[in-house]
């Protein structure tokens, strides 16, 4: 394990000012999901009959949707766009192309969180210095989509991208932090517009159910330029990353050139999940532990846990290992059974929904695990 970043700052001076979640309008459940895969499977069995029974391609399993919910909590999904996914002839979204000089799909559901995570914080964009758009995939890799949402905005400074794959969002708000403490920046909008359904694979019964797609954004800044009604100092930051083929996509823009298959199962989102589950929950729990003993807290002393979304059990697991027994869901609120897992994005939904009701002087903690590995945690308190 690399120990990349602890910080314990004395007093913090720096602020979780404002947070914008954007949910797509369309969702696909559990139910409606299991039977366009189930026809699929049954068609794809059908038609590779010989194949199958000579054994050169294996039948496809069955899915369930009681299977779905209790192996992973997951009931439903936003995504961009429904059509397409369905659809037992495509099994893939159909997002249209659009021309250079239009919005990208990124960038738009970018800036509908961001707008929200502004007007939350108070700021205009002409308060913002700087823009990361932190996820798993970004749509191209130049002009950056942070540039574009900067345009799009009106807001001055520099914008970049970041890709850090479940913990894109903890890490992109590391880099604010760091950015308003090294005074490069007074105020950063962090956005991480998580586009998955394109890297899905819909054919594949052990994992077409595991993701969603949503957007969200963070405003942070300084503590003497914050004018929000809700905001939290951002007490210490730690992050840490350890290599692990568990969790892998391959495709990329060498596929090109080694004339890869973009609809390879292995250029997809692929994991062995039972392995991810194994190894990244102790490592989630004592990433936490340790953090929190770095500036004299334990798990009790903990309103709230905004813990990443993949599996509930997971989260359960985590939080138990921590406090000993089970959290209840005011102290670790599970967003998954909607949202599902939305890479980076889901310990910032929960916190999106789940932080209003806190006081000043309450305390949680937001954590990032999975794909790297890699592990992001704040440590926040509400002012
Ligand atoms: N329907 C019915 N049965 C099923 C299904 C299904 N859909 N899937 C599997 N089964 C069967 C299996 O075949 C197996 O049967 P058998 O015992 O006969 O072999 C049985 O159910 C149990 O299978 P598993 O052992 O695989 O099931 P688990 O209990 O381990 O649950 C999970 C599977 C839900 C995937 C679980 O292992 C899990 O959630 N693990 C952790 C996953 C995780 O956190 N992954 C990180 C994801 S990466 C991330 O968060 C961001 C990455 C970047 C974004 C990517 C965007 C696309």
């Amino acid at each position: 394990m690399t120990d990349m970043t602890t910080s314990k700052p004395s007093t913090s001076g720096i602020v979780l000012s404002g947070s914008g979640l954007w949910t797509p309008p369309e969702s696909i459940s559990n139910e409606e999901l299991v039977e366009a895969y189930n026809a699929y499977a049954e068609k794809y069995n059908q038609e590779n009959a010989e194949a199958i029974e000579a054994g050169e391609l294996n039948a496809k399993p069955f899915s369930s949707a009681e299977f779905i919910e209790k192996a992973s909590g997951i009931k439903s999904r936003f995504v961009y766009r429904k059509e397409g996914i369905l659809d037992t002839d495509r099994m893939r979204p159909y997002i249209p192309p659009r021309n250079d000089d239009e919005i990208s799909v990124q960038a738009e559901i970018a800036i509908n969180a961001a707008r929200i995570a502004l007007k939350n914080a108070n700021k205009q964009a002409s308060d913002i210095d700087a823009v990361i758009v932190s996820c798993a995939y970004t749509q191209r890799s130049y002009p950056a989509i942070a540039i574009e949402v900067q345009h799009a905005l009106g807001i001055n400074g520099f914008g970049f991208d970041m890709l850090v794959a479940c913990s894109a969002a903890t890490f992109g708000l590391h880099r604010a932090y760091e950015m308003v403490a090294a005074g490069t920046a007074k105020s950063v909008l962090v956005i991480n517009p998580e586009l998955t359904s394109p890297q899905v694979n819909f054919c594949d019964r052990d994992s077409h159910f595991i993701f969603g797609d949503v957007s969200v954004a963070t405003v942070i800044e300084r503590a003497d330029c914050c004018q929000s009604e809700h905001s939290y100092d951002i007490l210490g930051i730690k992050a840490a990353t350890v290599y692990s083929n568990n969790i892998r996509s391959n495709f990329g823009y060498t596929s090109r050139a080694s004339d890869t298959d973009p609809y390879a199962a292995d250029a997809l989102f692929h994991q062995n999940g039972r392995k991810v589950f194994k190894e990244v929950c102790p490592m989630a729990a004592e990433h936490i532990s340790d953090h929190l003993s770095a500036h004299g807290l334990t798990a009790n002393d903990l309103r709230r846990w905004w813990l990443h979304q993949a599996n509930i059990n997971m989260n359960l697991l985590i939080s138990k290992r921590l406090l000993g027994q089970d959290a209840t869901a005011d102290e670790a609120p599970i967003v998954l059974d909607q949202y599902a897992n939305t890479a980076s994005a889901g310990s910032l939904i929960a916190f999106n929904l789940h932080h209003e009701d806190l006081v000043a002087g309450d305390t949680g903690v937001i954590c990032s695990f999975g794909a790297g590995y890699s592990i992001g945690s704040l440590i926040v308190q509400k002012r």
